[in-house]
């Protein structure tokens, strides 16, 4: 008995096999030559010590200019926040976010901007991105993690590079 496949659904096939293969390559590319990557979920921190020492206690928390002008922002999210509840940083910067959850599963994500991870409690969400324009953008917490979840925002202000360097002349130039 031969085996029959109608012509539409061959043209269906190997347009979906292009497709598939389009997205794999896309997927491979980026990742060996633009560095995308997905958020790493790769480093476990115990969450019920957070406060307690190491980089998310909460005096360390918060925004640093490293000394090749690169910014680190670390956070904390618990229920209902992400903290510091406010964050300034320079637009047209690479800026690496770590972020650990202090009690259960959250989300970070920040509308019109490529930011967005979970935070899995027991491990750091590491982001490294760059916001092309200065405005202000709210930290929204996209995983439900209660009844106060609906309040669980930050703001986030992106400053042009000029005022940023201006208010932190010891940032890289
Ligand atoms: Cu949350």
């Amino acid at each position: 008995m031969a085996f029959h496949i109608h012509p539409l659904e061959r043209k269906w096939l190997y347009a979906a096999s292009a497709a598939i293969a389009i997205f794999l390559a896309s997927i491979l590319l980026t990742a060996l030559f633009g560095g995308i990557h997905p958020p790493g979920h790769m480093e476990i921190i115990d969450s019920a010590r957070l406060h307690l020492d190491g980089e998310f206690m909460e005096d360390k928390l918060g925004v640093r200019t490293e000394p090749d002008g690169s910014v680190r922002v670390t956070l904390v999210a618990a229920r209902y926040g992400f903290f510091p509840r406010e964050i300034q940083v320079p637009a047209g910067t690479p800026i690496t976010f770590r972020i650990a959850s202090a009690d259960v599963l959250h989300g970070m994500h920040a509308p019109m901007t490529n930011l967005s991870t979970m935070v899995v409690p027991g491990y750091v969400s590491t982001v490294t991105t760059a916001f092309p324009k200065p405005g202000e953008y709210p930290m929204l917490c996209n995983e439900f993690c209660g009844m106060g979840h609906d309040h669980m925002w930050s703001k986030m202000t992106v400053v042009s590079k000029e005022s940023w360097t201006l208010a932190h002349p010891s940032a890289g130039r």
